[in-house]
């Protein structure tokens, strides 16, 4: 499996154990942590903190399928449930901040976290929470998505003294932040309706202590991504893909960001390698309910579904009483 199949981006990275394309697999072994991160009986572990979508197309969801596109084994803690359907949001039901710090708390005892991504939040308590667990553990990598409302529907799904705490403090706790074009306009306070506009907003959020900022174009007519880091600002372009079905798309290419961090690239070539992916999943993407549908984040699993009724082959030594019968 690979990120970034397509090969339009070639990454020359010969110190690396990743591939041209950003390949960011597994190939399972002893234990040994080896120079992408991944050590030979486990993958790196990726831990979400977001909202559960129902509908499975944005949040917690869409982070876990990306994670698992990338190799990587996705953990969460869920911030809030939230009752949408590709239709849009029609209520937020926050977690308690100590049931989240609780979620967190087991999760870093328990396993040691490669990156961590960061959706939405809900209100200021949870945002407290986990600037405090973020400030417990020194993460190599933490991609943080300001969500601040749906794209469906224009839910709050964090409040106003939330948004402030992001602003002023959680934001600068990242490794890189990924608002959309309406979110970099309310952290930064400019006005972000193009390139001009992000690149300001991404330069004026760096100033503000944000470490780097991707500001993300994709609803432009020639999508385009803009990277601010270390003092400077680049535009990334895409194609722009015909498809309605992009519910998920923010949350993805932030999730796979992370992927990439963890499987170890920099973070230009993460973006790159992130914004293929993105282009693919919603060149794949699925046409179901009555909204916008969501990304096919495994797209590269697409198997042709056995006919009915046909079973998985017996593996060697299974009971024979579990062998299917023969027809
Ligand atoms: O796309 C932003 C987003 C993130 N997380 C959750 C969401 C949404 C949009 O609706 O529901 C849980």
């Amino acid at each position: 499996m690979r990120c970034g199949e397509q090969g339009a981006y070639i990454l020359k990275k010969p110190a690396r154990a990743t591939s041209d394309a950003g390949d960011c697999a597994w190939r399972g072994g002893h234990g040994e942590l080896t120079n992408n991160n991944h050590t030979h009986d486990h993958p790196p572990i990726l831990l979400t903190i977001a909202g559960f979508d129902p509908s499975c197309g944005a949040g917690v969801a869409a982070d876990l399928k990306t994670f698992a596109a990338h190799n990587c084994y996705g953990i969460a803690a869920v911030t809030a449930l939230t009752v949408q359907s590709t239709q849009g949001v029609t209520s937020v039901h926050v977690t308690p901040a100590a049931t989240l710090r609780a979620q967190l708390d087991i999760l870093a005892s328990d396993m040691t976290i490669a990156a961590v991504k960061i959706g939405m939040l809900g209100n200021k308590a949870n945002a407290v929470a986990v600037a405090e667990f973020l400030d417990k553990h020194s993460f190599a990598h933490v991609a943080l998505d300001p969500v601040v409302k749906s794209s469906a529907g224009d839910a709050e799904l964090l409040d106003a003294s939330g948004v402030k705490f992001l602003r002023d403090e959680l934001m600068k706790r990242a490794s890189v932040i990924t608002p959309n074009m309406d979110e970099a306009a309310l952290l930064a306070g400019v006005e972000v309706k193009d390139l001009a506009g992000m690149k300001a907003a991404a330069q004026k959020l760096g100033e503000m202590g944000a470490k780097a900022v991707i500001v993300t174009g994709g609803h432009l007519e020639k999508p385009t991504d803009v990277l601010w880091e270390a003092g400077e600002v680049n535009a990334f372009g895409g194609d722009h893909v015909k498809s309605e079905n992009t519910h998920g798309s923010g949350c993805t290419l932030s999730s796979a960001v992370a992927a990439q961090l963890a499987c170890g690239q920099q973070l230009r070539e993460a973006l790159i390698l992130a914004k293929a992916y993105v282009f693919k999943a919603i060149e794949k993407s699925y046409a179901i309910g009555k909204g916008p549908g969501p990304l096919n984040q495994l797209y590269r699993f697409h198997q042709e579904a056995p006919a009915r009724g046909v079973h998985e082959v017996p593996q060697h030594g299974m009971h024979p009483a579990a062998e299917p019968a023969a027809h």
